[in-house]
């Protein structure tokens, strides 16, 4: 095999694994499964869907509503827990709208609609500080969560680095197409 097809397979695994990482890294949760982002039944339906789930900075909530019949209003932590639409940090009204979770900690979101906070249709997620598995965002007394799926180190990459892998794959593409 001569160094072009070498570097070629190389730059080419590089990309496919980066790739990999990358839908990795960017897990898409639809909020609330089949039932969707609305005012439910049951007023702990979120709290539940939350429970045996982790986020991480990357992950998308996809929230899943008509416009006009719901919102989402990405709000401080005094807002949800007192379902007020005070001090509003992102206001979605068109829906399904997905939602990037950019950084890492308590992140809110209710429906400032009539009385559907506090009917239940209110989320609060912990998003972890990196791709990191799971685990590292469980805490140490909960069982309520299953073990996270196996998770290489590698998966802590962002998507940023994907046009940086791109770009080691192009470089050593040309270099060792020059040697051959
Ligand atoms: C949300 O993201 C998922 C996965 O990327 C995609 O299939 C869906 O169409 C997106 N929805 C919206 C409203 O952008
Ligand atoms: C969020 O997760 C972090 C990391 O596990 C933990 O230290 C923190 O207490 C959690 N925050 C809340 C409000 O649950
Ligand atoms: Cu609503």
């Amino acid at each position: 095999m001569n160094n072009m097809v070498t570097s070629l397979c190389l730059s080419v695994m590089v990309s496919i694994l980066m790739f990999v990482h990358y839908t990795e890294a960017q897990r898409v949760f639809i909020v609330g499964d089949g039932t969707g982002w609305t005012t439910p039944q049951d007023p702990s339906t979120y709290q539940t869907w939350v429970s045996d789930k982790t986020f991480a900075v990357g992950d998308i909530l996809s929230f899943d509503f008509q416009r006009a019949q719901h919102n989402v209003v990405a709000v401080p932590e005094e807002s949800y827990t007192s379902c007020s639409s005070a001090n509003p940090i992102r206001t979605y009204t068109t829906g399904p709208v997905n939602v990037t979770l950019t950084t890492a900690g308590q992140h809110y979101y209710i429906c400032s609609i009539g009385q559907h906070c506090t009917r239940g249709q209110r989320l609060a997620v912990n998003v972890s500080g990196s791709g990191l598995p799971p685990s590292a965002a469980v805490s140490p007394g909960s069982n309520t969560t299953p073990p996270p799926p196996p998770s290489s180190p590698a998966a802590t990459f962002s998507s940023a680095s994907i046009p940086f892998f791109l770009f080691l794959s192009a470089f050593i593409l040309v270099i060792f197409g020059h040697n051959a």
